[in-house]
Protein backbone atom coordinates (compact mmCIF):
# COMPACT_ATOMS: atom_id res chain seq x y z
CA UNK A 1 0.00 0.00 0.00
CA UNK A 2 1.74 3.39 -1.19
CA UNK A 3 1.52 6.73 0.78
CA UNK A 4 1.69 10.28 -0.78
CA UNK A 5 1.19 13.40 0.86
CA UNK A 6 1.69 16.81 0.83
CA UNK A 7 3.12 18.83 3.95
CA UNK A 8 3.34 22.28 4.88
CA UNK A 9 6.39 23.65 6.67
CA UNK A 10 4.72 26.56 8.32
CA UNK A 11 5.90 28.51 11.24
CA UNK A 12 6.89 32.25 12.19
CA UNK A 13 10.19 33.77 9.82
CA UNK A 14 13.43 32.37 11.84
CA UNK A 15 11.59 29.32 12.77
CA UNK A 16 13.74 26.49 11.36
CA UNK A 17 11.62 25.91 8.59
CA UNK A 18 14.31 25.74 5.60
CA UNK A 19 16.76 23.82 8.09
CA UNK A 20 14.57 21.46 9.12
CA UNK A 21 13.70 20.72 5.46
CA UNK A 22 17.03 20.71 4.53
CA UNK A 23 18.37 18.30 6.96
CA UNK A 24 14.79 16.12 6.39
CA UNK A 25 16.14 16.05 2.92
CA UNK A 26 19.87 15.32 3.78
CA UNK A 27 21.32 17.82 1.49
CA UNK A 28 20.95 21.65 0.89
CA UNK A 29 18.03 22.62 -0.71
CA UNK A 30 16.29 25.65 0.84
CA UNK A 31 18.56 28.07 1.63
CA UNK A 32 19.00 29.33 5.98
CA UNK A 33 20.20 32.27 7.75
CA UNK A 34 19.56 34.35 11.22
CA UNK A 35 18.08 36.97 9.16
CA UNK A 36 13.55 36.90 9.21
CA UNK A 37 12.23 36.06 6.12
CA UNK A 38 14.78 34.15 4.53
CA UNK A 39 12.64 32.03 2.27
CA UNK A 40 9.84 33.89 -0.44
CA UNK A 41 9.21 31.50 -2.12
CA UNK A 42 7.68 27.58 -2.00
CA UNK A 43 10.33 25.51 -2.54
CA UNK A 44 9.71 21.21 -2.73
CA UNK A 45 11.67 18.60 -0.74
CA UNK A 46 10.57 15.25 -2.54
CA UNK A 47 11.22 12.33 -0.35
CA UNK A 48 10.97 9.00 -1.72
CA UNK A 49 11.11 6.02 0.28
CA UNK A 50 9.65 3.03 0.16
CA UNK A 51 6.40 2.98 0.11
CA UNK A 52 6.00 6.63 0.57
CA UNK A 53 6.49 9.70 -0.82
CA UNK A 54 6.18 12.99 0.90
CA UNK A 55 6.22 16.34 -0.45
CA UNK A 56 7.72 19.22 1.87
CA UNK A 57 6.58 22.46 1.13
CA UNK A 58 9.20 25.18 2.69
CA UNK A 59 7.67 28.41 2.96
CA UNK A 60 7.86 31.92 3.70
CA UNK A 61 7.68 32.61 7.64
CA UNK A 62 4.32 33.61 8.29
CA UNK A 63 4.20 37.61 9.17
CA UNK A 64 1.98 40.76 8.09
CA UNK A 65 2.70 41.73 4.31
CA UNK A 66 3.71 44.70 4.04
CA UNK A 67 5.25 44.90 0.43
CA UNK A 68 3.71 43.56 -2.69
CA UNK A 69 6.39 41.02 -2.16
CA UNK A 70 5.24 39.62 0.97
CA UNK A 71 1.89 39.53 -0.10
CA UNK A 72 3.13 37.50 -2.95
CA UNK A 73 4.76 35.61 -0.23
CA UNK A 74 2.08 35.09 2.40
CA UNK A 75 -0.07 33.66 -0.60
CA UNK A 76 1.84 30.98 -1.01
CA UNK A 77 1.20 30.25 2.66
CA UNK A 78 -2.35 30.65 2.56
CA UNK A 79 -2.45 28.61 -1.03
CA UNK A 80 -0.41 25.72 0.73
CA UNK A 81 -2.47 25.97 4.02
CA UNK A 82 -5.88 25.01 2.31
CA UNK A 83 -4.09 22.26 0.08
CA UNK A 84 -1.66 20.22 1.68
CA UNK A 85 -2.49 16.89 3.46
CA UNK A 86 -0.69 17.66 6.97
CA UNK A 87 0.80 20.72 8.48
CA UNK A 88 3.94 21.11 10.33
CA UNK A 89 4.17 23.84 12.40
CA UNK A 90 7.35 24.79 13.63
CA UNK A 91 7.55 26.92 16.78
CA UNK A 92 11.10 27.99 18.17
CA UNK A 93 10.50 27.08 21.61
CA UNK A 94 14.09 29.40 22.07
CA UNK A 95 11.79 32.94 22.13
CA UNK A 96 8.97 33.74 24.53
CA UNK A 97 5.72 33.33 22.93
CA UNK A 98 5.16 36.53 21.10
CA UNK A 99 1.75 38.03 19.64
CA UNK A 100 2.91 36.94 16.09
CA UNK A 101 3.11 33.73 17.34
CA UNK A 102 -0.51 33.35 18.76
CA UNK A 103 -1.93 35.26 15.98
CA UNK A 104 -0.84 32.28 13.99
CA UNK A 105 -1.73 29.90 16.10
CA UNK A 106 -5.05 31.19 16.43
CA UNK A 107 -5.14 30.47 12.55
CA UNK A 108 -3.84 26.80 13.07
CA UNK A 109 -6.98 26.16 15.17
CA UNK A 110 -9.73 25.09 13.03
CA UNK A 111 -7.56 22.68 11.04
CA UNK A 112 -5.49 21.45 14.84
CA UNK A 113 -6.33 17.90 14.05
CA UNK A 114 -4.61 18.06 10.98
CA UNK A 115 -1.34 20.00 12.58
CA UNK A 116 2.27 18.20 13.79
CA UNK A 117 3.87 20.81 15.98
CA UNK A 118 7.59 20.77 16.08
CA UNK A 119 9.23 22.98 18.83
CA UNK A 120 11.96 23.71 17.76
CA UNK A 121 15.53 24.59 18.45
CA UNK A 122 15.32 22.08 21.88
CA UNK A 123 19.52 21.87 21.86
CA UNK A 124 19.51 25.94 23.09
CA UNK A 125 16.91 25.94 25.47
CA UNK A 126 16.56 24.52 29.17
CA UNK A 127 14.66 21.35 29.03
CA UNK A 128 12.27 22.91 32.14
CA UNK A 129 10.93 25.56 29.09
CA UNK A 130 9.63 22.67 27.12
CA UNK A 131 7.21 20.94 29.44
CA UNK A 132 4.93 24.00 29.91
CA UNK A 133 5.12 25.23 25.88
CA UNK A 134 3.39 21.07 25.34
CA UNK A 135 0.96 21.50 28.27
CA UNK A 136 -0.34 25.16 26.34
CA UNK A 137 -0.53 23.68 22.74
CA UNK A 138 -2.49 20.46 24.46
CA UNK A 139 -5.20 23.04 25.89
CA UNK A 140 -5.34 24.84 22.74
CA UNK A 141 -5.99 21.62 20.91
CA UNK A 142 -3.24 20.59 19.07
CA UNK A 143 -2.34 17.18 20.01
CA UNK A 144 0.69 15.74 18.28
CA UNK A 145 3.73 18.18 19.45
CA UNK A 146 7.20 16.83 19.79
CA UNK A 147 10.19 19.27 20.78
CA UNK A 148 13.39 18.78 18.06
CA UNK A 149 16.07 20.34 16.91
CA UNK A 150 16.22 21.12 13.31
CA UNK A 151 19.99 22.10 13.49
CA UNK A 152 21.43 18.49 15.23
CA UNK A 153 18.68 16.64 14.27
CA UNK A 154 17.76 15.76 17.56
CA UNK A 155 14.30 13.60 17.34
CA UNK A 156 13.86 14.19 13.89
CA UNK A 157 13.41 10.50 13.31
CA UNK A 158 10.49 10.37 15.82
CA UNK A 159 8.98 13.48 13.74
CA UNK A 160 9.50 11.25 10.86
CA UNK A 161 7.84 8.60 11.85
CA UNK A 162 4.87 10.64 13.40
CA UNK A 163 4.54 12.46 9.79
CA UNK A 164 4.72 8.87 7.84
CA UNK A 165 2.00 7.09 9.77
CA UNK A 166 -0.55 10.29 9.45
CA UNK A 167 0.19 10.28 5.49
CA UNK A 168 -2.52 9.47 3.59
CA UNK A 169 -2.81 6.52 1.41
CA UNK A 170 -2.29 7.72 -2.23
CA UNK A 171 -0.13 7.14 -5.56
CA UNK A 172 3.17 9.05 -6.26
CA UNK A 173 2.92 12.35 -7.83
CA UNK A 174 6.14 12.90 -9.13
CA UNK A 175 9.03 10.45 -10.42
CA UNK A 176 11.22 8.81 -7.89
CA UNK A 177 14.62 10.67 -9.11
CA UNK A 178 12.51 14.12 -8.42
CA UNK A 179 13.90 15.96 -5.36
CA UNK A 180 12.68 19.21 -5.61
CA UNK A 181 10.31 22.00 -7.67
CA UNK A 182 13.29 24.53 -7.72
CA UNK A 183 16.05 24.70 -11.37
CA UNK A 184 19.05 24.80 -10.75
CA UNK A 185 19.05 28.98 -12.04
CA UNK A 186 17.15 29.39 -8.57
CA UNK A 187 19.21 27.43 -6.69
CA UNK A 188 22.35 29.49 -7.86
CA UNK A 189 20.38 32.81 -7.17
CA UNK A 190 19.26 31.51 -3.77
CA UNK A 191 23.01 30.89 -3.01
CA UNK A 192 24.40 34.21 -3.80
CA UNK A 193 21.43 36.07 -1.95
CA UNK A 194 22.28 33.27 1.12
CA UNK A 195 25.69 35.15 1.18
CA UNK A 196 23.79 38.72 0.90
CA UNK A 197 21.99 38.04 3.66
CA UNK A 198 25.05 36.33 6.05
CA UNK A 199 27.00 39.35 5.23
CA UNK A 200 24.37 42.48 5.40
CA UNK A 201 22.61 44.59 7.61
CA UNK A 202 20.00 46.70 8.23
CA UNK A 203 17.86 47.04 5.23
CA UNK A 204 20.23 45.62 2.37
CA UNK A 205 18.70 41.94 3.21
CA UNK A 206 15.52 42.79 2.49
CA UNK A 207 15.65 45.30 -0.88
CA UNK A 208 17.69 42.73 -2.41
CA UNK A 209 16.55 40.35 -5.73
CA UNK A 210 19.12 38.44 -7.69
CA UNK A 211 18.81 37.68 -11.05
CA UNK A 212 21.12 35.07 -12.73
CA UNK A 213 21.43 35.77 -16.58
CA UNK A 214 24.04 34.06 -17.37
CA UNK A 215 24.74 30.07 -16.14
CA UNK A 216 26.91 28.21 -18.80
CA UNK A 217 28.04 25.11 -18.01
CA UNK A 218 30.91 24.08 -19.84
CA UNK A 219 33.34 20.59 -19.39
CA UNK A 220 35.89 21.94 -16.83
CA UNK A 221 34.01 24.96 -15.37
CA UNK A 222 30.94 26.75 -14.65
CA UNK A 223 30.43 30.60 -15.84
CA UNK A 224 27.92 32.49 -14.14
CA UNK A 225 26.80 36.13 -14.44
CA UNK A 226 23.97 37.61 -12.24
CA UNK A 227 22.84 41.03 -11.38
CA UNK A 228 22.11 41.53 -7.94
CA UNK A 229 19.29 44.22 -7.55
CA UNK A 230 18.61 46.89 -5.04
CA UNK A 231 15.60 49.51 -4.45
CA UNK A 232 17.50 52.84 -4.31
CA UNK A 233 20.69 54.32 -5.45
CA UNK A 234 22.06 55.33 -2.27
CA UNK A 235 21.92 51.20 -1.16
CA UNK A 236 24.39 50.32 -3.79
CA UNK A 237 27.65 51.73 -2.31
CA UNK A 238 26.67 49.98 0.54
CA UNK A 239 26.27 46.51 -1.03
CA UNK A 240 29.28 47.37 -3.14
CA UNK A 241 31.08 48.48 0.18
CA UNK A 242 34.54 50.31 0.76
CA UNK A 243 36.86 49.16 -2.25
CA UNK A 244 34.35 46.68 -3.38
CA UNK A 245 35.16 44.94 -0.38
CA UNK A 246 31.63 43.46 0.68
CA UNK A 247 30.28 42.62 -3.13
CA UNK A 248 34.36 40.52 -3.11
CA UNK A 249 33.48 38.91 -0.09
CA UNK A 250 30.24 37.71 -1.47
CA UNK A 251 31.13 36.74 -4.75
CA UNK A 252 34.16 34.50 -2.99
CA UNK A 253 31.58 32.90 -0.51
CA UNK A 254 29.35 31.57 -3.48
CA UNK A 255 32.05 30.55 -6.04
CA UNK A 256 33.12 28.68 -3.07
CA UNK A 257 29.59 26.85 -2.39
CA UNK A 258 28.47 26.94 -6.13
CA UNK A 259 32.29 25.32 -6.98
CA UNK A 260 31.46 22.08 -4.62
CA UNK A 261 27.81 22.07 -5.83
CA UNK A 262 28.95 22.03 -9.58
CA UNK A 263 32.39 19.87 -8.89
CA UNK A 264 34.05 22.00 -10.78
CA UNK A 265 35.64 25.48 -10.63
CA UNK A 266 32.59 28.49 -11.02
CA UNK A 267 33.11 31.74 -11.99
CA UNK A 268 30.92 34.33 -11.21
CA UNK A 269 30.66 37.44 -12.31
CA UNK A 270 27.62 40.14 -10.03
CA UNK A 271 26.53 43.32 -11.01
CA UNK A 272 24.84 45.64 -8.71
CA UNK A 273 21.35 47.23 -10.17
CA UNK A 274 19.01 49.42 -8.99
CA UNK A 275 15.49 48.47 -9.84
CA UNK A 276 13.36 50.80 -8.30
CA UNK A 277 10.96 50.34 -5.56
CA UNK A 278 10.89 46.73 -7.17
CA UNK A 279 9.73 44.70 -3.75
CA UNK A 280 5.92 46.50 -4.78
CA UNK A 281 6.34 44.86 -8.77
CA UNK A 282 4.98 41.16 -8.18
CA UNK A 283 6.77 40.49 -11.74
CA UNK A 284 10.03 40.31 -9.97
CA UNK A 285 8.86 37.06 -7.93
CA UNK A 286 8.37 33.55 -8.87
CA UNK A 287 11.26 33.00 -11.27
CA UNK A 288 12.11 30.02 -10.17
CA UNK A 289 11.39 27.47 -12.87
CA UNK A 290 13.13 28.98 -15.71
N1 LIG B 1 20.11 26.46 17.81
C1 LIG B 1 19.33 26.16 16.77
N2 LIG B 1 19.24 27.01 15.75
C2 LIG B 1 18.44 26.67 14.70
C3 LIG B 1 17.69 25.48 14.68
N3 LIG B 1 16.99 25.45 13.53
C4 LIG B 1 17.30 26.58 12.86
N4 LIG B 1 18.17 27.33 13.56
C5 LIG B 1 18.74 28.62 13.19
O1 LIG B 1 17.68 29.56 13.08
C6 LIG B 1 17.94 30.49 12.04
C7 LIG B 1 16.78 30.51 11.04
O2 LIG B 1 16.74 29.29 10.36
P1 LIG B 1 15.96 29.13 8.98
O3 LIG B 1 15.95 27.68 8.66
O4 LIG B 1 16.48 30.06 7.96
O5 LIG B 1 14.51 29.60 9.43
P2 LIG B 1 13.16 29.72 8.54
O6 LIG B 1 12.04 29.29 9.42
O7 LIG B 1 13.33 28.99 7.27
O8 LIG B 1 13.10 31.29 8.30
P3 LIG B 1 12.36 32.12 7.12
O9 LIG B 1 12.77 31.55 5.81
O10 LIG B 1 12.83 33.50 7.33
O11 LIG B 1 10.89 31.99 7.38
C8 LIG B 1 19.28 30.08 11.42
O12 LIG B 1 20.29 30.86 12.02
C9 LIG B 1 19.40 28.61 11.81
O13 LIG B 1 20.72 28.16 11.92
C10 LIG B 1 17.81 24.58 15.80
O14 LIG B 1 17.21 23.52 15.90
N5 LIG B 1 18.65 25.00 16.81
MG1 LIG C 1 13.28 29.64 5.33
Amino acid sequence: MKKFGVVALIGRPNAGKSTLLNYLMKQKISIVSDKPQTTRNQIFGILTEGETQIVFVDLPGFHKPMYEMNKAMMQHVYDNLDSCDLILYLLDASVPLGGGETYLLEQLKPRAKDVIVALNKIDSIKKSRVLPLMEKLSTEGFESVLPVSALTGDNVDALMALIRERLPEGEFQYNEEDYTNISERFYVSEIIREKILQETRQEIPYCTFVDVRVLKEEENHVEIMADIAVERKSQKPILVGKQANMIKKIRKMAEKELTEYFEKPVELELFVVVKKNWRQKPQFLNRFNR
